[in-house]
């Protein structure tokens, strides 16, 4: 029974809290993440780490625990009235490891629940954008000292366009015809896009823009709130890695300013909102003003293009292998998944020179 199992992991750890029950936490497509309610708090959160997506396990735990525990510093020196940001807090095992690796040679890591805190799905006010844009640019203000080269690669090249192409043509020789069929006008799109789609890694590569610490997973599910609304700090840091600063304002563009969530099918309710675009870019900049050179700058705008054509490609590439990487609830989810991508790009194309930044 499931239970049984959540409860002999968690008492594995090193902590006071007495097991009472579990809530399983969803919304991610990679890991399974349960909520572990004790009988008095803290709570805990449990997560199985997804072993056939993430390589080398160990090297992500590493990752993470290295990064809070840098950002953790930065933390304690802060005065009392910013003391409310907050850090993920990894527990470690009986045996003083940072992760527990289960008889069925599964991983797992258990962090302390930050009370009092949310997620959503989708952004509801100028004000959570806002907090948003301020809680990644505080991530990589805390991380630009961190060395880099502590890093494991946990998942080599995952924002690389070129790589992305190439898994999606050698996804075209495999697939179904009926998935072909499905996926035409989308195949195409892909194929229209190609170069501009690779613009930001040509200037990464060139070394003119340069690398930093990345979250890389940066939707706005991956940020935690507190219930008026204040930014407490981004959570899933398995994805860690050294990248461009357009990775992360990319990718949270693409859920902050998309109107739906990304598992949404009426195409009609995906529209890109400017609005939350502006002031995440604020929230952003009030941050990283020092840190940012112009070219990073002018290139946000196609950031966030770049960064929601890369999640359609890959969603679209799942769905012609036929749904191996993704989880998966039905037979077309993740061609729905690529077409609300598609429809936002679409949305921010027509809207393009609203978020240039000469015209916020
Ligand atoms: C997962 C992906 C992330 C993607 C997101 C979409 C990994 C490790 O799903 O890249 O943007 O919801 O593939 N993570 O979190």
């Amino acid at each position: 029974m499931l239970r049984e199992k959540l409860k002999t992991i968690f008492e594995e750890f090193e902590h006071d809290g007495e097991f009472y029950s579990f809530k399983e936490l969803a919304s991610g497509h990679i890991n399974d993440t349960y909520l572990i309610i004790t009988r008095k708090k803290p709570y805990f959160v449990l997560q199985r780490i997804n072993h056939g997506v993430f390589k080398d396990v160990p090297g992500l735990i590493e990752n993470k625990v290295a990064v809070s525990r840098h950002i953790q510093k930065k933390l304690n020196d802060l005065s009392e009235k910013k003391k409310k940001r907050r850090v993920l807090a990894f527990a470690k095992t009986k045996d003083g490891h940072s992760f527990y690796k289960s008889e069925d040679g599964n991983y797992w890591n258990l962090t302390y629940f930050i009370d009092k805190s949310v997620t959503h799905e989708i952004v509801t006010s100028k004000e959570i954008a806002y907090q948003g844009g301020k809680l990644l640019g505080q991530f990589l203000t805390y991380t630009d000292d961190f060395d880099a080269s502590q890093l494991t690669e946990v998942i080599p090249k995952f924002h690389d366009m070129s790589f992305r192409y190439s898994q999606f043509e050698a996804a075209l020789k495999v697939a179904s015809k009926e998935r072909l069929g499905q996926a035409k006008p989308y195949i195409k799109k892909v194929e229209a896009l190609k170069e501009e789609m690779h613009i930001l890694q040509k200037l990464k590569e060139s070394g003119d823009i340069k690398l930093r610490v990345t979250h890389n997973d940066t939707k706005i599910s991956n940020a935690l709130f507190n219930k008026k609304d204040k930014g407490l700090c981004l959570i899933d840091t398995d994805t860690v890695m050294p990248g461009i600063v357009h990775y992360d304002f990319g990718d949270a563009i693409r859920t902050i300013c998309n109107t739906a969530a990304e598992d949404e099918t009426n195409l009609d309710l995906v529209e890109f909102n400017v609005e939350f675009y502006k002031a995440y870019t604020k929230g952003f900049l009030k941050k990283m003003k020092k840190s940012i050179s112009p070219l990073e700058l002018k290139h946000l705008p196609l950031a966030a293009k770049t960064m929601i054509f890369i999640m359609a490609l890959r969603f679209l590439t799942d769905y012609l292998n036929g749904d191996t990487y993704y989880k998966t609830k039905y037979a077309e989810h993740n061609l729905d998944r690529a077409k609300n991508q598609f429809k936002l790009i679409q949305s921010l194309t027509e809207k393009y020179d609203e978020v240039q930044l000469e015209n916020h």
